[in-house]
């Protein structure tokens, strides 16, 4: 018997905006009014005014890491737009704020999550989304489970979970991906692809010419696109979202972006980073592209880029002021956020964390052991 081909594979890349202004009619069409491009702009704006504040906030000792979202934005606004928010779950990892807000997450929140505060983590009840995810990779497990308990409850609600390049690496990925495909979650897998993982570039943590053909080996859709822009972000989320409510199961989406700022405020980049490629990019910025596309669509001009400067500005003044003047929480509240029930060894942890016989049974301590929920 000849040899046979047992698979065979492509994967599609879409762009319809490109960096030198050119549209895609045929795909674009209809695909973002101009009323959402503008609102896509300003929200991605504010949240480039989020990242400095934030930035000078940890370097004047206010909070306590962060990680800039800068370069970004598109990724998180473009993919976000296809979403219900309160119906449909985001299950995030650092860097798509842009996106949390729009599934109405108060901005404040980010902000206390990166000063340490608890509260950051305790998502309203009617924002439908998890904490922030530092661990790079495990959020993507509770995106593949939250959204089979989505399908056995019969709803059409999906589930969006960002990760990046560097997660793919990650064991956690491959469970996520598996159980996904098997059980046709309606997950939506959206990989960030900004060539880094710290320091550490994608060519040095994977063999694989895309992210978007680790998808194949699940059997799951799977298609890349310019990750700067919003148009091309939002027609291949359009089609993952119709898949999965539709019940056909989990599709990949690899958006190529480029993180503009360093990793953290705890790096510098410019230690391993060659500033040619960042100059490249810098030249490919999601958000000076879609001004341009809002300029020659006759519907932005400099008059108004520098009020909503101002605007975002004020906007994230605003939010850091609500982030600073809430009041410091309480220290036992380290015991609160993480099970309805507490259980024995966290109660004995509380009870004893002023004494020196921290996490020993309280009635060897003389301490009386409380009942009521921690
Ligand atoms: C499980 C785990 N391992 C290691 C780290 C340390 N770490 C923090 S960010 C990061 C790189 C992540 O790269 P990528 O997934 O590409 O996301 P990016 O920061 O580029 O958005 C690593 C290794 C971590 N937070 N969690
Ligand atoms: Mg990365």
């Amino acid at each position: 018997m000849p040899k046979q081909t047992a698979y065979t594979a492509t994967i599609e890349y879409v762009s319809i905006l490109d960096e030198k202004g050119n549209f895609d009619d045929k795909l674009g069409k209809g695909l973002i009014t101009d009323e959402q491009a503008l609102d896509l702009y300003e929200r991605m704006t504010v949240c480039r005014q989020l990242d400095e504040f934030a930035f000078k906030l940890q370097r004047s000792g206010r909070m306590g890491t962060y990680p800039q979202n800068k370069g970004q934005e598109a990724a998180a606004v473009g993919t976000a737009l296809a979403l219900r928010p309160g119906q449909d779950w985001v299950v995030p990892s650092y860097r798509e704020n842009a996106a949390l807000f729009m599934m109405g997450l108060p901005m404040h929140y980010v902000l206390l999550y990166w000063m340490g505060d608890e509260r950051g983590s305790q998502i309203p009840e009617n924002v439908k989304m998890t904490p922030l995810s530092v661990p790079i990779g495990t959020h993507m497990l509770h995106a593949s489970g939250i959204a089979y308990a989505e399908k056995v409850r019969k709803t059409d609600n999906v589930v969006a979970t960002y990760f990046g390049d560097g997660a793919t690496s990650e064991g956690d990925f491959h469970e996520a991906m598996n159980f996904a495909s098997t059980m046709k979650t309606p997950t939506i897998f959206i990989n960030q692809n900004n060539s880094w993982a710290i320091s550490v570039p994608r060519s040095k943590q994977m063999n694989s010419e895309t992210v978007a053909q680790k998808a194949l080996a699940y059997g799951m859709p799977t298609v890349r696109c310019d990750g700067n822009d919003i148009f091309a972000v939002k027609y291949v989320m359009d089609e993952a979202v119709k898949r999965a409510r539709a019940g056909e199961g989990p599709s990949f989406i690899e958006c190529i972006t480029y993180r503009l700022g360093d990793h953290t405020t705890a790096d510098d980049a410019r230690r391993y980073r060659d500033p040619k490629e960042v100059e490249a990019w810098l030249n490919r910025d999601p958000l000076i592209r879609t001004r341009k596309y809002l300029e020659a669509r006759k519907i932005w001009d400099a008059d108004k880029d520098e009020q909503l400067q101002e605007r975002a500005k004020t906007i994230v003044k605003e939010v850091v002021a609500t982030a600073e003047g809430i009041e410091k929480p309480e220290v036992d509240s380290i015991f609160n956020a993480m099970y309805a029930e507490p259980h024995a060894e966290l109660v004995r942890q509380r009870d004893t964390m002023r004494t020196s016989s921290l996490g020993k049974d309280p009635s060897q301590t003389g301490l009386k052991s409380t009942t009521q929920n921690v």
